[in-house]
């Protein structure tokens, strides 16, 4: 047996439905994640590659009632063809529901979220992406909420360590990040922004950051930026709560900082002059690009973009992948 993509698209008219090919698509992840659920310790690696530009993707997700181990495991990943180019898009792929769940449940150890837009807009308490399993992997995604949902990012696994990389969080109606697990959450290169309650909040575990800009999110009373004990490394906030190695602080939820923080239009990419740029600190042990795609070369910013000067020599935001994206799955690549 082998590694085994599925392929799933939104848009997808007629076909087997089960996944075997484009043509054969699912038509949602969800269904996709039941049908093809098992025991894969003997089997690979098993990729949801996902695309659909015309409609949302509405079914909440559990990546639950699998068996996996460190070498065989889930990855949901989004075509090149439709993936986001840092913004949220509407016309990219987007599982965006308004059910009870969680819109995506990450139930089981190892699991990776690659490029992946997520909204929620239901009142439930439990977030945008949960996260059950000590150890899982998500980056370069963006997660929002467009109602009433009170959390973006929970935990609440085991020993294990869980890390978010290169993905932007915003518009929650309370907390960005609200962590309660008992094991390790590495929070790197992420952006937190807008949220009224805390941005980051850790309840149990170890939560280390490094390079997490945490702006515009608590009242500066009862909610801050970062909340509870925390090790934080060349982060940034508004308040005054990035208070460890190399961290900068009274950075502004505005358009001195980001390209566009109106509600409903966010665009979270760095301008020129963003007290952001070069605060970084170099994490290319672990990764080495930013939520476009773009390689963090020089001294690397603060937050999930990299700036880069218009003109620069870096690939273009509109067509940040170099090679097949295919290439870059779950192996150390975005
Ligand atoms: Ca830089
Ligand atoms: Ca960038």
């Amino acid at each position: 047996m082998a590694d085994t993509t599925y392929y799933v698209d939104t848009d997808v008219s007629g076909g087997a439905g089960d996944g075997s090919s484009w043509a054969n698509a699912y038509s949602s992840l969800n269904a996709a994640e039941a049908a093809r659920n098992a025991d894969i310790t003997a089997v690979g690696i098993i990729t949801f590659l996902c695309r659909g530009s015309t409609n949302a993707d509405t079914t909440a997700v559990a990546i639950d009632g699998w068996t996996t181990d460190a070498t065989h495991y889930v990855v949901v990943s989004v075509d090149s063809e439709d993936r986001h180019a840092g913004t949220w898009s509407d016309t990219k792929y987007r599982l965006a529901t308004a059910s009870d769940a969680r819109t995506l449940y990450i139930n089981e150890n190892y699991t990776i979220v690659d490029g992946v837009q997520l909204s929620k807009n239901s009142y439930t308490n439990i977030g945008v992406i949960g996260v059950n399993a000590g150890t899982a992997t998500v980056k370069s995604c963006i997660l929002k909420v467009v109602g009433t949902e009170r959390f973006l990012f929970t935990t609440s696994g085991g020993a294990g360590t869980v890390e978010v990389r290169n993905s932007i969080l915003y518009a929650s109606v309370r907390y960005g990040f609200y962590l309660n697990s008992s094991g390790t959450v590495n929070l790197n290169n992420v952006t937190v922004a807008g949220c009224p309650w805390h941005g980051v909040q850790r309840v149990a575990g170890t939560v280390n950051c490094n390079n997490v800009a945490s702006i515009g999110n608590g009242d500066n009373s009862t909610y801050f930026c970062f909340s509870g004990t925390i090790t934080k490394t060349n982060c940034a906030s508004t308040d005054t709560t990035a208070d460890g190695t190399n961290c900068e602080t009274g950075i502004a939820h505005s358009t001195s900082t980001f390209v566009n923080v109106t509600a409903g239009s966010q665009d979270y990419h760095l301008v020129s002059g963003s007290g952001l740029i070069d605060q970084g600190s170099d994490l290319s042990g672990t990764f080495t690009t930013d939520i476009d795609g773009e390689t963090r070369s020089g001294t690397w910013d603060i937050g999930a973009d990299e700036y880069v000067a218009a003109g620069g020599a870096s690939i273009p935001r509109s067509n940040p992948f170099s090679r097949p994206f295919s290439q870059s799955l779950g192996r150390g690549g975005f």
